[in-house]
């Protein structure tokens, strides 16, 4: 059996913007008959805004918060508890004082069910700043270090660079790979974070690990995505 999951932000959508009204009408005859899955670091809300109620409830399953937050069919169906403790917070409160990222524009962590999201620049930033910082993290790549410290710091905790101002937080092994353990059969996964660090790497590296027969789409954006679906029935 043929199983199809998706990223959401860069991989269906561009990130935090809603899906090409072509591509959605397209997406919708597509997944006919066939077994689709989401995984997104987002929550519920942002993920309908961004894809539409329609495709939300017609698929298999929608793995919000990288997993820590299961709906299926518009029905809740487990979710994970996570919350900063004290430490954490003081810690990533020093990134946000000590980044060379001078613009901050509120909306710093982001409390997600099973799962906090951290943004130097802040959620509230507009759609151009948060090109701007965007571009300027590929060069810095200060989520990357912000990961790799949080990590080393705490062992018991899990981060990773989600989509373009943010990381995503949780407990260690809540990542979006634990989506895997639901799923029988052959995988087909879309992404654009599939390297070390992004939130989409667990699944690639689980995939791997444990020799499972899959395909991985490593997509630099919603446009290259839908190429490939063209071709794909
Ligand atoms: O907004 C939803 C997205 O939020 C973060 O991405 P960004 O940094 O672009 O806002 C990440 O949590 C991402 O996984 C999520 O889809």
């Amino acid at each position: 059996m043929k199983n199809y999951i998706f990223d959401i932000d860069g991989t269906l959508t561009p990130s935090r913007l809603p899906i090409n009204k072509n591509f959605e009408f397209f997406f919708i005859n597509w997944m006919k008959e066939k077994n689709v899955y989401l995984v997104t670091g987002s929550d519920k809300e942002k993920t309908i805004e961004q894809i539409g109620e329609s495709i939300w409830r017609s698929v298999n399953t929608v793995y919000q918060s990288c997993g820590n937050q299961v709906w299926q069919h518009g029905k809740l169906l487990k979710q994970n508890e996570f919350y900063l403790n004290k430490d954490m917070e003081l810690k990533l409160n020093e990134f946000l004082n000590n980044s060379s990222w001078t613009e901050k524009f509120g909306n710093h962590f982001e409390q997600r069910v099973g799962l906090v999201n951290f943004s130097i620049i802040g959620r509230n930033c507009s759609q151009k700043k948060r090109e701007e910082y965007y571009s300027w993290d590929m060069i810095q790549k200060e989520r990357v270090q912000i990961c790799e410290t949080i990590m080393s710091k705490f062992p018991n905790i899990e981060a990773a660079v989600g989509g373009q101002i943010s990381i995503d937080i949780y407990e260690k092994g809540c990542n979006k790979a634990q989506v895997l353990d639901d799923i029988i059969g052959e995988i087909y996964f879309f992404g654009d974070k599939m390297e070390k660090g992004g939130n989409d790497y667990p699944i690639a590296e689980r995939l791997q690990k444990d020799k499972r027969t899959h395909t991985l789409f490593k997509v630099k954006n919603p446009t290259e995505t839908w190429n490939i679906l063209k071709e794909l029935h």
